[in-house]
């Protein structure tokens, strides 16, 4: 293990004793969701997530080091502090080096994660092919990480913000196995169900987990996608939503906004646009999602004691 990462004890003991960890990526608090609700999405999830048999373990970057498992000042800090920089692969040494207080993205958790010898990660949403990308090429970093890094990574699908076929073909083409969670189309976040159909489906977290086992016995690189979608009685409507999601790219293609701060403000204007009840749908969905990542940890390690 390199010299930037301090695991929290708990979570390294539960490591070395193969039990099982969940991670949860930092972005989202300090620029998914609005304080105090990202303070509350964090504690809830954590709590889910032992509940459900495994540990959550937040990464964030703080001071110079890789800090899987936070206190609840790094908590406060990331959700509150406007000095915190979204980090993805790009900006993962830069921040580290200078000290600066970072927030880890889809694709920079799954490389900390993996540092740590994490293999499970829950999220909301991942980032993807955005619309309009013919002319900005704005392809989240996310992707690429998917295709190379080995973490399963549970998310509630992708939003209507991104060029959702785009994203799938992306994934399909860099080899990345897109299962659905008890459904056979790509969930949309907001909503449960979208147009577009998926290949791979499992019933339950046994089946995902052998899964998951196999494509590691294989020693296929990359890590894996569930899509899990939002439970049905917090979806919201879908002709609804997605207006206000196409209202929200025009204004972010006339006031110039470019680069990372793309993904960051079309969530906080959904969440405007729609008073909250957006903000709602996303805290649910990722409360759903700790539970079946915790849930799929559970059987992937006692899969692996099986064997
Ligand atoms: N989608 C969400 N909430 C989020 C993000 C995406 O619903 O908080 C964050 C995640 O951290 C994701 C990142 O990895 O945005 C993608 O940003 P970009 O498109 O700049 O790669
Ligand atoms: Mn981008």
């Amino acid at each position: 293990m390199n010299e930037y990462i301090d695991i929290y004890s708990e979570i390294k003991t539960a490591l070395e004793y193969n039990q099982p960890v969940v991670a949860l990526e930092s972005t989202i608090i300090s620029h998914g969701m609005p304080y105090p609700d990202n303070i509350d999405m964090v504690q809830k999830t954590g709590a889910i997530i032992r509940r459900n048999g495994a540990i959550p373990a937040t990464i964030a970057l703080i001071d110079g080091k890789i800090k899987i498992g936070l206190s609840e000042e790094d908590i406060y800090r990331l959700a509150t502090d406007k000095n915190v920089k979204k980090v993805s692969r790009r900006d993962l040494a830069y921040v580290l080096a200078k000290k600066e207080i970072g927030a880890t993205t889809v694709a920079s958790t799954m490389i900390c994660a993996q540092m740590g010898g994490i293999k499970f990660f829950v999220t909301g949403g991942i980032g993807g092919v955005h619309r309009g990308y013919e002319q900005t090429m704005d392809v989240s970093a996310d992707l690429e990480e998917l295709a190379e890094t080995e973490i399963t990574v549970i998310c509630a699908g992708a939003k209507a913000i991104l060029d959702l076929p785009r994203t799938m073909e992306y994934l399909e083409t860099k080899g990345v196995p897109v299962i659905g969670y008890q459904t056979d189309v790509l969930p949309a976040f907001y909503t449960r169900t979208s147009s577009i159909p998926l290949q791979l489906s499992a019933n339950d977290t046994h089946e995902l987990a052998s899964i998951i086992n196999t494509k590691r016995s294989l020693g296929l690189k990359g890590g894996v996608l569930v899509m899990n979608p939002i439970p049905a009685e917090h979806s919201m409507d879908e002709a609804m939503i997605n207006q206000v999601i196409d209202q929200a790219i025009v204004s972010a293609a006339q006031q110039g906004i470019a680069g990372k701060d793309v993904t960051p403000y079309l969530l906080k204007t959904i969440v405007e646009q729609t008073e909250g009840q957006s903000l709602k749908a996303n805290m649910e969905l990722v409360f759903n999602n700790a539970q079946v990542g915790a849930q799929l940890a559970v059987a992937y390690y006692s899969l692996r004691a099986s064997l």
